[in-house]
């Protein structure tokens, strides 16, 4: 059975696979996805726990709030992610798996592979294995020099990169700083990959700063900065920053405003020949045009009532 593309991953959370009350909490929450952790918030004496809690959590009922279950696995290699796999592989409520520290095309392969041999739930009266989609951690040097190759792998599964600064930082001994301006290289050649490639998804970097006024001001500013460089979502460690994330990887009312009179004001200069206009004192061509339709649809699988700003033109 084909993956559905196009998921919206405005924000991604990280939840703890040893923590059952933070399992808990998600139930309440209105996430795009959440991605029940068996990595780096795992410490090794608690693997199996946290496996068989979360194994237990996607077999109960699905969230509402929640519209993608993900979870991530220990890096390919490790002596724990093909363990992560047999135990989660099967559990109904699971969509997609997060595999870290992916360096090249044959570490996603490996995991794609087993991951497919092992699933073999069919969902409703499906005959075939449901398959789950894959999201890969790109965290190294190699990683980002391999960014084609492993763009090209598991093609009908991988459906998006998720940039991991800190273990990026470590691998070039780089400083963070708050400005970012250090990943600049690295994140703009992840936004590309994913385009080229036509991944749904491309995700920046978590933002480690979450308490009070400061952590949501910079929360807020490395969202911009992440939509900027052509992220469309980002990772979270704390429920108080998905809301921003979901805020800022949708277009705004604005934008979405904008966009819906750039479509409709373009039928019109199409019926009347005219390949390039004014909106605004502004001139409107082919390319602004293309934005204003992907702004739009973007408006749409972000759940704005798109219908509802066309009837204000
Ligand atoms: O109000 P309650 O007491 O019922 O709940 C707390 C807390 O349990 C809950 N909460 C979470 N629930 C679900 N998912 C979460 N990630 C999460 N974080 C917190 O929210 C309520 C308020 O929490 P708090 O402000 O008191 O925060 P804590 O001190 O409890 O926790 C802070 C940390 C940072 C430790 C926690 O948020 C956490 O563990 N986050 C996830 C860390 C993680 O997964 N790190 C690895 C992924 S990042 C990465 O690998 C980069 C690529």
């Amino acid at each position: 059975m084909a993956v559905a593309k196009n998921v919206v991953r405005r924000a991604l959370l990280y939840v703890p696979g040893s923590s059952q009350k933070m399992l808990d909490k998600t139930r309440g929450l209105n996430a795009d996805c959440v991605a029940y952790d068996l990595e780096d918030s795992v410490t090794p004496g608690r693997k199996a726990e946290a496996r068989s809690n979360i194994r237990r959590f996607l077999e109960q009922p699905r969230i509402s709030g929640v519209k993608e279950c993900a979870v991530r696995i220990n890096a390919v290699g490790s002596s724990y992610a093909a363990d992560d796999i047999l135990e989660v592989a099967n559990a109904p409520n699971l969509d997609t798996i997060v595999i870290p520290k992916v360096n090249s095309g044959a570490d996603l392969q490996w995991a794609t592979e087993f991951i497919n041999h092992n699933r073999t739930y069919t969902g409703l009266g499906a005959t075939s294995p449901h398959r789950v989609k894959i999201l890969a951690l790109i965290e190294s040097a190699k990683a980002l020099s391999s960014l084609s190759e492993i763009c090209s792998t598991a093609t009908s599964q991988l459906d998006g990169l998720i940039f991991a600064a800190e273990d990026f930082a470590l691998d070039l001994s780089l400083t963070r700083t708050p400005s970012l301006t250090e990943f600049l290289y690295a994140r703009s050649a992840i936004a590309t990959a994913c385009r080229a490639h036509n991944l749904s998804s491309t995700i920046d970097l978590v933002c480690t700063s979450y308490k009070g006024e400061e952590g949501i001001k910079t929360m807020e500013e490395e969202c911009l900065g992440g939509k900027s460089l052509g992220f469309n979502g980002k990772q979270c460690i704390h429920p108080s920053q998905v809301p921003i994330a979901q805020k800022a990887f949708a277009p705004s009312e604005d934008e979405a405003t904008w966009a819906v009179r750039i479509t409709i004001a373009d039928a019109k200069a199409d019926k009347q020949g005219r390949g390039a206009w004014t909106l605004d004192s502004k001139m409107i061509d082919a390319p602004v045009v293309g934005k204003a339709k992907r702004l739009v649809s973007r408006a749409e699988a972000c759940g704005i009532d798109v219908n509802a700003l066309r009837e204000r033109w």
